[in-house]
This record gives C-alpha cells, sequence and structure tokens, in this order.
C-alpha cells in the first residue's frame, strides 16, 4: 500500500495527465486543487511527514479553516504528475484561521504550492457555500480555443455564453448557469482571486481574458468534463469564425427554451436575449 494506491490521489494524477493530453499544460501552465474529505485525510494521515512551517496564503478564507487541500506545486509541469506525484504535487492544511498553510506531504524536492492558490482557496471558499459543501475540485487550465475568443469576442458574461451554448446542444445541458469573464488581470494574486471567486458564486467556470479558465466541481470527472465540454465549444466557435464569420443557422432563443423544458434546467433569460439579423 502506497499513498498512490487512495482513490482521489489517483484521481488527482489521471486529470492532471488527461489535461497535459489535450495540449492545455505547456511547460508549468495551469494548476489542480483538491479539497479532502475527513475520511480521506485519515486514509493518507500515515504518509504526512513532520508539517513544515506555516506560510502565509496572501489572502485570508476562513471557511476553510483545518481544511485539507491536494494541490500542484508551483513551477511544476503537468507532464511530469504522473511520473513523479510527490515532487510536483503537495496536500497542505490550513490553520484555524484559514489565513497559512504547512505542507504535510509531497514536494519532496522543496518548493511552494501553486502561484494561483490564493485564487484556488478563495473559489474554494465560495463554491464550498453556494454548492452545500459539494465541490471539491477547482482546476485552471490555458485551453487554447477560449483563449483565442477573448481576443474576437467582447468580454461580457452573457456573449461567452451564449456563443458557446450555440456550438453544441449539450452545452446549456452541462453548464446552464453560464460562464464568467474575467478581463486581463496580473495572474498570482490576490485581485484576480477575489475577481474571479464573486463570478464563481454564480458560475462553475470563469474565463481569464488572454490565460485561460477556472473550472470547479464535485469531482474530477466533473469538473475535468466542464472544462472539456466549454473548451471544445470553444474550438467548433473558432472553426466556424475561420469559415465565415456569420452563420447561415444556429440554435435560437427559442430552441434553447424548448430544450431547458425537456432537460428540465432553467437556462436564465439574460443569455436569451435577440440578435440582430436572427
Ligand atoms: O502555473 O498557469 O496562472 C502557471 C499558471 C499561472
Ligand atoms: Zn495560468
Amino acid at each position: 500500500m502506497s499513498i498512490l494506491d487512495v482513490k482521489f490521489v489517483q484521481g488527482f494524477i489521471r486529470l492532471c495527465n488527461d489535461g497535459w493530453l489535450q495540449g492545455w499544460h505547456e511547460r508549468n501552465g495551469g494548476n489542480l486543487s483538491y479539497r479532502i474529505k475527513p475520511e480521506e485525510v485519515e486514509e493518507v494521515r500515515q504518509y504526512f511527514h513532520e508539517p513544515g512551517e506555516w506560510k502565509e496564503i496572501g489572502t485570508s478564507v476562513p471557511d476553510l479553516a483545518g481544511e485539507y487541500f491536494m494541490v500542484t506545486g508551483s513551477g511544476k509541469y503537468f507532464r511530469n504528475v504522473i511520473l513523479d506525484p510527490e515532487d510536483t504535487s503537495c496536500i497542505i492544511e490550513l490553520d484555524d484561521k484559514g489565513e497559512n498553510y504547512r505542507i504535510l506531504w509531497g514536494l519532496c524536492n522543496g518548493g511552494r504550492p501553486t502561484s494561483e492558490l490564493p485564487s484556488h482557496l478563495m473559489n474554494h471558499e465560495v463554491k464550498k457555500k453556494a454548492s452545500g459543501g459539494s465541490h471539491r475540485v477547482i482546476y485552471h487550465a490555458h485551453t487554447t480555443n477560449v483563449i483565442a475568443l477573448t481576443f474576437v469576442l467582447p468580454l461580457r458574461d452573457e456573449v461567452f455564453t451564449r456563443e458557446l451554448w450555440e456550438m453544441a446542444t449539450e452545452c446549456p445541458v452541462v453548464f446552464p448557469d453560464g460562464i464568467g469573464v474575467v478581463g486581463w488581470m496580473v495572474p498570482g494574486g490576490r485581485d484576480i482571486a477575489v475577481a474571479t471567486s464573486e463570478l464563481m458564486k454564480k458560475y462553475d467556470a470563469a474565463i481569464w481574458a488572454h490565460h485561460g479558465m477556472f473550472a470547479s466541481g464535485p469531482d474530477f470527472d466533473t469538473t475535468f468534463g466542464l472544462m472539456h465540454t466549454i473548451e471544445k465549444s470553444a474550438e467548433i466557435l473558432v472553426k466556424t469564425l475561420s469559415m465565415s464569420p456569420t452563420k447561415l443557422q444556429t440554435i435560437t432563443p427559442q430552441n434553447f427554451r424548448d430544450l431547458a423544458k425537456d432537460f428540465k434546467v432553467t437556462l436564465p433569460e439574460e443569455f436569451l436575449y435577440e440578435k440582430e439579423g436572427q
């Protein structure tokens, strides 16, 4: 038995490798975190070393005080996670105020948790509350086609949501709440973390203009599936726009309302606006 036999550890590693195979993680791009369940902490506790020193998170997440997370390491490459999880990822514990963390396992050759730790933890705090505790995964990827679209579409939630919904019938069923957009900001700090977590109160996915995407979900499959669905939809939109600046036909607002009824999802009317020439 080793920590690598534990199910959530395997799920974490598999997501990293799947993201790498998709081409979303050039060099050290992207990061992943998982909020570990109390019973899972007990499964891995035997592998913890003497706790490292408490270090500042860079923001405050009081509603996550005392929780444990598995996170990728700053400067580590997703393509290496499957080869050496103990070098490229770590398990951390937060203090009783949610202001400091310490490493309990991993990053065995030194290093720090992801540079986006403030964004990950603020998103976890918001999604834990919004989902009644069910959301546990926050995933950041450099999704090529979504990034490309942030150069040609207005950086507005309603534009990205509607355009991406139109590209594949399953999209409004997979992300019925829509998708948020953050204009370009310096990554890695508290400001972008605050802006992203504000959007995550409403959405399960947020786009960072000219950078990538954040997705949230209850488990690795759902979260990876959300990222994959949105990025595939963006790929179809990039192909469509490359063939023609206008569409000959598309899924209409009434089509979406009919779909919502049959699939029993609520699609906010703010995304079903009339467009000129449709
Ligand atoms: O880990 O993706 O946003 C590198 C990044 C920062
Ligand atoms: Zn990034």
